[in-house]
């Protein structure tokens, strides 16, 4: 297997920074019925169809990132524009991931969504809605409007994925304590086990049923000294045993190198609560194992008095022998753990909802810049080819109170204002006759790598 500089083994990723881009909506039509004796058709532009969404999806067959951390560009397919003789386009296909069970998708530090259960779907990217074609503007007084709206663009945005795998017990202690082969002893998983520290590189789960009750367990990397600092392999796999509710702590009756057992599990015991106070707080179960071995029923007896509180359980994972005792615990135990004290992985607090408004700050060569999701959003739609287009652009430009916004700001006539990636020229004169609104509206492109051109 191919190791990766942190240690971690490549083919297991728990981590994917992504760039988001669901599908655009298709332009709206402006088109007019044109049939022989029927002079006057009317409008018949079609709508632009719906952007394809990006999802992702919670799934047992999937249990790691790396799929999706070696194809970060994820993008979902445009709509088509609509037609004339009232043709919508087609609406673009919906992208689907699928993520492991555990997987939170984070932008800008905030949780967006946290896919713990089989089959939970998330739409991480929304499609843009399709522009409306000209049928749609038709009203008492415009009978046959040369307005089609451009479709809405796909939401875009980076976004974290960070995988914690979900088990209800933790398998956790020294290298070479047999965590592995006691997950393999209890569940259909068959890690690899070999009498070696370090066997175990990435996290290994099982599903465990006794007695008619199931549940789910984890076997780690061996933890050392200082694991929670980042030695060993152990820091990279704390984080997927924050979220179980039981931990079964593995002592090998040998001990770990210098560390006799009592020390050994003091110091994986500092470790847990090192990385995080809730893991030092989670219930442990003590077990001493390879009970086969002559040495193991006196550690068992020495630990029992040095901890006096616990009750540790003595088995072999190689025989099965104290297995089913420790199980019986196992499950009376999960149900009695309440999961409000559980992990609950962090985010930042949400942003205030953005509202409908705008803001106007000027930019350092004195262009008022126009902010504002609604506002943007009204411009990328807006079908510049079209005089009426601007018109409407104009009124909703006046009805929002932008004019009066910009004036107040200072803005005179000539200044540039800019919204969006568009330009205009505002002006106060008196609008040609008929048309509504205050502003020249001369628009150019603003490139924001070029410079205005
Ligand atoms: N005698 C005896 N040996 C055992 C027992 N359980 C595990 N072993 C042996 O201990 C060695 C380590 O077992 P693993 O299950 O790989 O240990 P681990 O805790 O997963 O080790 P890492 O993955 O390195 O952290 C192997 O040689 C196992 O065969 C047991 O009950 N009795
Ligand atoms: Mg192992």
């Amino acid at each position: 297997m191919t190791q990766t500089k942190s240690g971690r083994s490549a083919t297991f990723i728990d981590t994917a920074h992504v760039y988001l881009k669901a599908g655009n909506g298709g332009n709206g039509a402006s088109s007019f019925r044109r049939e022989k004796y029927i002079p006057y058709g009317g409008p018949d532009g079609g709508h632009g169809g719906i952007g394809g969404s990006i999802w992702f999806v919670a799934t047992s067959n999937v249990t790691t990132l790396r799929e999706i951390a070696f194809h970060p560009h994820i993008t979902a397919e445009d709509a088509n524009p609509g037609g004339g003789n009232k043709r919508d386009g087609a609406n673009g296909e919906d992208k689907t991931l699928y993520v492991p069970l555990g997987t939170v998708v984070k932008k800008d530090g905030v949780i967006l969504a946290d896919l713990k259960e089989e089959g939970q779907r998330f739409r991480a990217a929304r499609g843009g809605r399709g522009g409306r074609g000209n049928t749609a503007f038709k009203t008492r007084f415009n009978t046959a409007p040369k307005i089609s709206e451009n479709g809405e663009p796909g939401e875009e945005y980076e976004a974290w994925l960070e995988l914690s795998v979900l088990a209800d017990v933790g398998l956790v202690g020294f290298p070479n304590a047999g965590k592995s082969t006691l997950l393999a002893a209890i569940s259909a998983a068959r890690p690899k086990i070999a009498g070696y520290p370090f066997t175990t590189l990435n996290p290994n789960i099982g599903m465990v049923s006794h007695k008619g009750k199931s549940f789910a367990a984890a076997d780690i990397p061996g933890l050392i000294e200082g694991a929670h600092e980042g030695k060993g392999l152990g820091d990279t796999f704390l984080k997927h045993i924050i979220r179980t509710k039981l931990l079964v702590h593995l002592v090998d009756p040998a001990g770990f190198g210098d560390f006799k057992p009592e020390k050994a599990v003091r110091v994986i015991e500092k470790e847990l609560k090192g990385y995080h106070p809730l893991l030092g707080k989670k219930t442990a179960i003590l077990v001493v194992n390879k009970s086969d071995l002559p040495e193991a029923a006196k550690v068992h007896d020495l630990l029992q008095k040095k901890f006096k509180k616990r009750e540790i359980f003595l088995i072999s994972a190689a025989t099965g022998k104290g297995v089913t005792k420790l199980l019986d615990r196992i499950i009376k135990l999960l149900p009695e753990i309440k999961t409000e004290d559980l992990y609950k992985p962090e985010s930042a607090p949400a942003p205030t909802p953005k509202s409908g408004g705008f803001r106007i700050a000027p930019d350092t060569e004195g262009t008022y810049v126009v902010t504002g999701a609604r506002i943007e959003k009204l411009i990328a739609m807006t079908n510049f080819a079209q005089p009426d287009s601007w018109d409407r652009l104009r009124r909703i430009f006046r009805t929002i109170g932008l004019d009066k916004a910009l004036k107040k700001a200072g803005a005179v006539e000539g200044d540039l204002v800019r919204i969006a990636h568009r330009e205009f020229q505002w002006s106060d004169a008196t609008p040609a006759a008929g048309r509504p609104g205050k502003f020249a509206y001369k628009y150019r492109r603003f490139d924001p790598d070029a410079g205005i051109a």
